[in-house]
Formats: structure tokens, C-alpha cells, sequence
């Protein structure tokens, strides 16, 4: 398929290692895509759905061991520890091969290796980056056939002499959870991954390639690689501003990034374009801004949750060419539900595990009743996306006016506050905090630091990547603004204060007026919020005196963070860039 020698003779090397029955490449047409759901359907690893309410929609189910992403068994394997840094799991690079060849060694035996050549972003454009999976699941071919830009178009892209490609090795095996590893060599390109069969851990373009390796990479030649939405917000007249948002696993990207304007907005005219909803690769333009693209090709979305109220551009986007998994069957009509999706769970139905499933046993409090996992996904086109920007394959990206931090706070984020320049807001992004959710194995609803939303994806010291950060910013002449926003603020029952959803919009107009130095704001002790009465509630069934509460810094519930963080930053240890040390000094001093 390719003169490459490089990727030929790494090829030949993983197959001596590995062992398949045969070798098969994929190049992106239909015909192969076809032939391999049939494949799949035949031995019961996907399920064709009814194709006419879902064309094109198969359903998958994982391994019950296996459904989410694995954080304690992610490795980041550089030569020295230090550049791993503290956060990260590390082990070293010789160690660890010889440890995983053991693992890797005949995995493939009565099985195919699959070769799936993918483009991180338009092939051949400045943006882009060649990686190449190895896999024996058909599974994964599919998914990364929606995820990425797969096939003879990006060999085509590759050159004869680029050894540049990033290697990536994974084999189903047992699916045994002790001995799963998702590890990566900054240093050598390469991403090795086994015994999962669960979309984060094994589509290496996503986590592994686009955020730990790029962010590696991005660091090296002076960009950068964030778990980041991308949106763009058109007025009335036409203008379209972008913005680009950070926020946690499970904490809102998705639903921000296709959001629906509420009736006050879309009937002037303004509407919301999705450029993508998890990953954006940043770089600076020849203007001086920061232009950002998505390098993915689609999206691996939250089911539970989605509805026709909540996201219903996501809900369109996954009725056609979809790959659900973990998700209910609905043996009815063969079709998908999710718990959120809405009032009427299917009552001839399999949960996610495959057993016939009660919906009269579900109770919201306890998770082991739910007929979809909590952390279900949908595999869909983000060109099958209604909202999806006309900017999506332009391989210059978008120019970013402000760039959002958030995470689910119950109670100490505001609803939204602005950081005061550029070092201040990568403080305020490097204390980001946020409570656990589904989407990695372990313990839900617990409140952990999850700088910018990237501790599970940084793919080198956490304290280095600060300093990238605060380094980039000497470089951006046109710095978008940073801010924070938290969506879950909640009451004293334990319910969400502010509505969410579509109308973040209205915090995102705020955001971006003041990118436009069109409104006046308040300085508080850690940045400036609203003035209440310039967050539109106009439709809304909440009043001034909720938006004000929403808007509060409680100095006592701040002077505890501090604490944390000093922990936090003391974990990370002496990378930490004395810039940050410094805002963290000046944050203590305004809470005193
Ligand atoms: P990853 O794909 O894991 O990186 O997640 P994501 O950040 O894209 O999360 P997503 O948008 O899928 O949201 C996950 C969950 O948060 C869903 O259950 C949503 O219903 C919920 N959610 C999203 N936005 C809001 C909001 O504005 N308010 C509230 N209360 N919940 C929200
Ligand atoms: C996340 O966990 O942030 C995801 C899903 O986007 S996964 O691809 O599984 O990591
Ligand atoms: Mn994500």
C-alpha cells in the first residue's frame, strides 16, 4: 500500500511480534467499510440496526470489564521520569517493551491485523499529523473510519522519506484488566496499547495521539494540543466569533459545542456552529492570534443525557452512519435508548451487558438498574452534524477570541468570571477543579484538580506544560481572552441552579462582549464577574437575585481551595513556573 520503508518495515516488525493470519489494509472506501460491518455483524461484535429509522447505525457492546478509560494503567514512558513528571504513571521506555512484548507476543494469532493509515486533521495541510493504527478489531477500524480521515488519501500525503507517522500497536487479547496498559513514547512516536476494546483506550488518534502525543509534540515546536470544543458564535449581521472551551470527561463539551440558541437569540438571527466538541490543536497565526482546528473527523459523544431538548444536533447527528455502544436495544423496532433520551425505555429491551433489561427496576439512585452505562457513547459524522461549521475542513482553522475553563463545581465556581491577563488565566486554568464522572474507570462525583481539563492527557510534566502555556502566551500577540464557567452550581437539594444547556449562550455573549470591551464588569478577589444584570435571564424562569447568588466568590469557601492547590502544585513539584506561584501568592493575598 505504501514505498514507505518506515512504516513497512514497523509493519513487518509487528507482525513478527504479533503473529496475524493475515494482514489486511484499509483504504477508506465503501466497498471495504461494507464489507467489514458484515464481518462484524456475522460474529455477533456489532449488531445492524433498523436501517430504516437508523441507517447506517450498528450497535456494539463492550466487554463489562471494559468501559471506560483506564487512568491508572496510562503510561507515559519518556527516557527520564522527570519529563513524565509526577502526575503521570511512568515507566521506562526499555522496561515497558519488554514488559508489553511478552503481552503483545502471538496476540494475533488466528486473527487479522488491520492497518488503518489516518490523518490527524486535513491531510497534507500545516495542521496535520499521519499516525498508523494497529488493530485486530474490526470495531476499532469502523470507529476510527468515523473518528478520523483514514485511508489511500493520507498514504498519499505521507512521503517516502517521512519516518515522522505516529506507530500505533493495539491488540484486543484477553481484555484482561490486569494486564491492560495504554502506554506511550513521546520519544520514539509510538502509542502501545492492550487489552481493551473501549473507545478512549484503543482509537489511538484520540486521547493517546491528538492530546498525549501532540501536546508532546506541541511543546517541541511551539503549539499546542488541548482537551478543547471549538464554536462559533454568528450575529445577526454575520460576524463570527470563536471560542474554545476546556472542560473535564463528561462535563458539558458536547453539548456547549451544538448548542441552540433560547427563542430570544435565534429569533434575531444569531446561531451556533460546532467545530468540534473534544480536541483542538492551537497554533499562532501570521496575524498574532491563535488559530484553531478539531483534528478529528467525528464525534465519540455521551449518550445518557442526550435528548431532543438537551442536545438535539447531537440527537439528529447520530441517526445515520453511528456506532452505539454500551447503550439499551430496544427489541421492539431494533433500535437504541439511553436513560435521558426520554420518558419511554423500551419495554422489550437489552441493557448494555445484553441481558434483558426491566425498566420498572430502574432507580435513578442506583446505577447497576440503569439499562445504558453512564458512560455509553455514540460514534457519528461530524459532517452529518446540522450545525456543524462551514469551517470544519478548513485546514487554517478558526481564530480564537476567548478560550473557557469549567468543570462541575457544587458550590465554589461562579458562574462565569474572567481572568485578568493571559499568565493569570493559565493560574485559573491550572487550578481548574471538577468532580469525577464515568468517563474514566474509578469513583464518580469526587472532586479532583483536573488542570485545563488535560491531567489525564498531558502527555509530558504537568509543570512544563504550564510553562508552555505562559510561553505561548509571549508569542500570541492577539490573546484571546481566559475565562471560567461553571454550568453545576447547585442548591442546598442537590439541584442544578442555572438552567444550562442552550442557554449558556447567554454567558457566552457576555464572554464575548467582553472580548469586545462592550460591558463593564466586577473585580472580585479571584477575577472579574458580571455585573447580574448583564446576564440576559430575559425567557428564563429565574430572577436577578438567582443570577447574583450564581455570581458570588465566597472568600471562606476560596481560602479553602488554597490549600488544595498549594497540595496540587507540591504534587507536581519544582515545574511548576514561578509565574503561577506567584498568582498563587497574589490569589491568597486578595482572599485574606
Ligand atoms: P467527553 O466526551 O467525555 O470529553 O465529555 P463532554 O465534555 O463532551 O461532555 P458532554 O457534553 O457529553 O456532557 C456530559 C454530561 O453533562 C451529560 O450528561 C450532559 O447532560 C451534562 N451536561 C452538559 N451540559 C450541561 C449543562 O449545561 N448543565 C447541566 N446541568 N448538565 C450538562
Ligand atoms: C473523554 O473521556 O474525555 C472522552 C471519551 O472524550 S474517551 O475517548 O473514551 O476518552
Ligand atoms: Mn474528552
Amino acid at each position: 500500500m505504501t514505498t514507505n520503508k518506515y512504516v513497512n518495515e514497523w509493519i513487518k516488525e509487528m507482525a513478527e511480534l504479533t503473529c496475524p493470519d493475515k494482514i489486511v489494509w484499509i483504504d477508506g472506501s465503501d466497498e471495504q467499510r461494507e464489507a467489514l460491518r458484515e464481518e462484524a455483524c456475522a460474529t455477533s461484535e456489532m449488531f445492524k440496526l433498523n436501517q430504516d429509522k437508523l441507517p447506517g447505525c450498528y450497535l456494539h457492546r463492550t466487554a463489562v470489564n471494559d468501559v471506560a478509560r483506564v487512568e491508572n494503567r496510562t503510561f507515559i514512558c519518556t527516557e527520564t521520569k522527570e519529563e513524565a513528571g509526577n502526575i503521570n504513571n511512568w515507566m521506562a521506555p526499555a522496561e515497558m517493551y519488554e514488559k508489553l512484548r511478552k503481552l503483545y507476543k502471538g496476540s494475533y494469532k488466528g486473527r487479522t491485523m488491520y492497518v488503518i493509515p489516518y490523518s490527524m486533521g486535513i491531510p497534507g495541510s500545516d495542521f496535520a499529523k499521519i499516525g498508523i493504527e494497529l488493530t485486530d478489531s474490526i470495531y476499532v477500524v469502523l470507529n476510527m473510519l468515523i473518528m478520523t480521515r483514514v485511508g489511500t488519501k493520507v498514504l498519499a500525503a505521507l512521503s517516502d522519506d517521512d519516518a515522522g507517522f505516529i506507530k500505533g500497536l493495539h491488540a484486543r487479547a484477553d481484555l484482561d484488566e490486569e494486564n491492560r496498559y495504554i502506554v506511550h513514547f513521546p520519544q520514539d512516536n509510538t502509542i502501545w496499547s492492550i487489552n481493551s476494546g473501549y473507545g478512549g483506550n484503543v482509537l489511538l488518534g484520540k486521547k493517546c495521539f491528538a492530546l498525549r502525543i501532540a501536546s508532546y509534540l506541541g511543546r517541541k515546536e511551539g503549539w499546542m494540543a488541548e482537551h478543547m470544543l471549538i464554536l462559533g458564535i454568528e450575529y445577526p449581521d454575520g460576524e463570527i466569533k470563536y471560542i474554545s472551551a476546556a472542560f473535564p470527561s463528561a462535563c458539558g463539551k458536547t453539548n456547549l459545542a451544538m448548542l441552540i440558541p433560547p427563542e430570544i437569540y435565534s429569533k434575531q438571527g444569531y446561531k451556533v456552529w460546532c467545530v468540534g466538541d473534544d480536541i483542538a490543536w492551537l497554533r499562532v497565526g501570521a496575524d498574532g492570534r491563535l488559530w484553531a482546528v478539531n483534528p478529528e473527523n467525528g464525534f465519540f459523544g455521551v449518550a445518557p443525557g442526550t435528548n431532543d431538548k438537551s442536545n438535539p444536533n447531537a440527537l439528529k447527528t447520530t441517526m445515520r452512519d453511528t456506532i452505539f455502544t454500551n447503550v439499551v436495544h430496544n427489541l421492539d423496532d431494533n433500535t437504541v435508548w439511553w436513560e435521558g433520551l426520554d420518558k419511554n425505555p423500551p419495554a422489550n429491551a437489552l441493557d448494555w451487558k445484553g441481558n434483558k433489561w426491566d425498566y420498572t427496576k430502574y432507580d435513578k439512585k442506583d446505577k447497576s438498574t440503569c439499562g445504558a452505562h453512564p458512560n455509553s457513547r455514540f460514534t457519528s459524522m461530524a459532517i452529518n452534524c446540522p450545525c456543524i461549521s462551514s469551517e470544519f475542513n478548513n485546514p487554517a482553522g478558526v481564530p480564537i477570541s476567548a478560550i473557557v475553563f469549567g468543570g462541575r463545581r457544587a458550590k465554589t465556581a461562579p458562574l462565569v468570571y474572567q481572568s485578568r491577563d493571559w499568565n493569570n488565566g493559565v493560574f485559573v486554568g491550572s487550578i481548574m477543579a471538577s468532580e469525577t464522572t464515568a468517563a474514566a474507570a474509578g469513583a464518580v462525583g469526587v472532586v479532583r484538580r483536573d488542570p485545563m481539563a488535560m491531567l489525564p492527557f498531558a502527555g509530558y510534566n504537568m509543570g512544563d506544560y504550564f510553562k508552555h502555556w505562559i510561553e505561548m502566551g509571549t508569542k500570541i500577540t492577539n490573546k484571546p481572552l481566559i475565562f471560567n464557567v461553571n454550568w453545576f452550581r447547585t442548591d442546598d437539594e442537590g439541584n442544578f441552579i442555572w438552567p444550562g444547556f442552550g442557554d449558556n449562550m447567554r454567558v457566552l455573549l457576555w464572554i464575548l462582549a467582553r472580548c469586545e470591551g462592550k460591558v463593564d464588569a466586577v473585580e472580585t478577589a479571584i477575577g472579574y464577574v458580571p455585573k447580574a444584570e448583564d446576564i440576559n435571564i430575559e425567557g428564563l424562569d429565574i430572577d436577578i437575585d438567582v443570577v447574583k447568588e450564581l455570581l458570588t466568590v465566597d472568600k471562606a469557601v476560596w481560602r479553602e481551595e488554597i490549600g488544595g492547590i498549594k497540595e496540587f502544585y507540591a504534587k507536581i513539584g519544582d515545574t511548576v513556573p514561578t509565574e503561577l506561584k506567584a498568582e498563587l501568592a497574589a490569589l491568597e493575598a486578595n482572599l485574606a
